[in-house]
């Protein structure tokens, strides 16, 4: 973990989130800044900092599964939703902890911003 990290902080639960799934090496909560009507984020627990920073993509799959059952269980696949991971500066990322948005219950555009 790396200790001045903010989602590895809120995996271990130092810092407080809305916690929406978790399994061995992934969980997932609620947004602080919400983009739609629904909008999760789902992060490892171990610290990666982006999408290019992933050693084992197994652990690329398990983060794509478990954003695809928050969806489900947030009840977004009969009307779509949009899974979104902003990858360095020019992608838009913030936050330097690799995580996957999950959104939806609204009408997405394209192209995005
Ligand atoms: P990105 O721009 O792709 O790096 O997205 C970072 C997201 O993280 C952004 O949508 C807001 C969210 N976020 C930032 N700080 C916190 C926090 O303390 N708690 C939660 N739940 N979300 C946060």
């Amino acid at each position: 973990m790396a200790s001045e990290c903010l989602f590895c902080r809120i995996a271990t639960g130092e810092i407080p989130s809305a916690r929406v799934a978790e399994s061995a090496r992934c969980v997932a909560f609620r947004d602080v800044s919400p983009q739609a009507p629904v909008h999760v984020l789902v992060i490892p627990k171990a610290h990666v900092s982006s999408l290019d920073d992933v050693a084992d993509d197994s652990l690329t799959a398990e983060l794509l599964a478990m954003a695809r059952d928050v969806a489900r269980a947030e009840g977004l696949v009969d009307r779509g939703y949009r899974v979104v991971i902003n990858t360095n500066v020019e992608g838009g990322q913030t936050v330097f902890h690799l995580h996957l948005h999950v959104l939806g219950g609204r009408r997405m555009q394209w192209p995005p911003g």
